[in-house]
C-alpha cells in the first residue's frame, strides 16, 4: 500500500505532531544540555512551532542580545568566504536578502519577512518546525515549495558549531537559494518524487538531497564553487570543501543516491553537478524509476496535488 502523503498546503498541519524530538530534550552532548536558560529558550521556540497552522503569519521573535551576538559571528566569518567560495547564484541573491529581509551582522533576519521575499521570488515560503522531521515529511514539505524552517539559534558557548540545524544554518544556508528559480524547481522535484514513495526510496532521496542541496557543489568558469547549505553555513566546511583534501565526484543520481556519509563530521566526498537544470534532469531520470500506482500532478493555482 502507498504511504499517506500531504496532498495540500493544509495537509502539512499534521506534521507539527510529528517531531523525532521536541525543541528542549537535548542529546547530553549538546553545547547546551547543561543550559537551563538555554533549554527554556527552546521550549519556547518550539512552542511557536508546535502551534503554528498554514495560513498563520509566523510570529516575530525578539532575540536576546546574546544571540544576536552568535549570529554576528557567524555572519562576520561566512560572508568573508562568499566571493571566493559561494556559487554566483547564491552571490547573486545575498544582497537582496541584505536589502529586503534585514540580513546584517547586527540582526537575525524574522522568517516571516524571509518567506516574505522567497515567495515573490520563486513561491518558496517558510513554515517554523520544533525539531527535526523525518525525511519523508521534510522532503514532502519542498512537493509544496514549503522549507521547514527552524526559528532558535545554536548555543553561544560554540557560534561556529551545531550538532542540528538553526536558524544560522537555514537563513543564510539555505534561504538564498530557494530564491533562485532553477534551484527552487530542483527542490519541488525532490519533494514530488518522495511523495507516496516507499520507505527505501525516501532514503535514497534523502541521500540525494544531503549529496546536493546540503552538500552540494558545482562547477562554475572550471572551478568548483559550494551551493550546499551545510557547508555554506559552516566556516570550516567552506573552506575544506574547496581544499584539495576531500574527494571529489561527478555527479550521477544512481551512485549518489546509494553513497553512505558522516553526519557529524566534513563530508569526506562531495559530488559536483553542472547546474541546477542539469541536477533537476537528472533527478527526473532518476525518479521516474520510483514505482508508483498513480501518476502525481502539482497545480499551482490550489497549491495541490492531484492524482491521475
Ligand atoms: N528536519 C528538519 N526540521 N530540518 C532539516 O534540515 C531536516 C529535517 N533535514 N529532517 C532532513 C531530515 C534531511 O537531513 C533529509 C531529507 O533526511
Ligand atoms: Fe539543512
Amino acid at each position: 500500500s502507498v504511504p499517506w502523503f500531504p496532498r495540500s498546503l493544509k495537509d502539512l498541519d499534521e506534521f507539527a505532531h510529528r517531531i523525532l524530538s521536541y525543541g528542549a530534550e537535548l542529546d547530553c552532548d549538546h553545547p547546551g544540555f547543561t543550559d537551563d536558560v538555554y533549554r527554556a529558550r527552546r521550549k519556547e521556540f518550539a512552542d511557536i512551532a508546535y502551534n503554528y497552522r498554514t495560513g498563520q503569519p509566523i510570529p516575530y521573535v525578539e532575540y536576546t542580545d546574546e544571540e544576536k551576538a552568535t549570529w554576528r559571528t557567524m555572519f562576520n566569518k561566512l560572508v568573508e568566504l562568499y566571493p571566493t567560495h559561494a556559487c554566483k547564484e547564491f552571490n547573486h541573491v545575498f544582497p537582496l536578502l541584505i536589502e529586503n529581509c534585514g540580513y546584517c551582522p547586527e540582526n537575525i533576519p524574522q522568517l516571516q519577512d524571509v518567506s516574505d521575499f522567497l515567495k515573490s521570488c520563486t513561491g518558496f515560503t517558510l513554515r517554523p518546525v520544533a525539531g527535526l522531521l523525518s525525511s519523508r515529511d521534510f522532503l514532502a514539505g519542498f512537493a509544496f515549495r514549503v522549507f521547514h524552517s527552524t526559528q532558535y539559534i545554536r548555543h553561544q558557548s560554540k557560534p561556529l558549531y551545531t550538532p542540528e540545524p538553526d536558524v544560522c544554518h537555514e537563513l543564510i544556508g539555505h534561504a538564498p537559494l530557494l530564491a533562485d528559480p532553477d534551484f527552487a524547481n530542483f527542490c519541488q522535484e525532490i519533494g514530488l518524487a518522495s511523495l507516496g514513495a516507499s520507505d527505501e526510496w525516501i532514503e535514497k532521496l534523502a541521500t540525494l538531497f544531503w549529496f546536493t542541496v546540503e552538500f552540494g557543489l558545482c562547477r562554475q568558469n572550471n572551478q568548483n564553487k559550494v551551493f550546499g547549505a551545510g557547508i555554506l553555513s559552516s566556516f570550516g566546511e567552506l573552506q575544506y570543501a574547496l581544499s584539495d583534501e576531500p574527494e571529489i565526484k561527478d555527479f550521477d543520481a544512481d551512485v549518489v543516491s546509494t553513497t553512505k556519509y558522516p553526519i557529524t563530521k566534513y563530508q569526506p566526498v562531495y559530488f559536483v553537478t553542472e547546474d541546477f537544470r542539469d541536477a533537476k534532469n537528472k533527478l527526473k531520470t532518476f525518479s521516474a524509476k520510483i514505482p508508483k500506482p498513480f501518476t502525481l500532478y502539482y497545480d499551482p493555482f490550489t497549491q495541490g496535488i492531484e492524482i491521475i
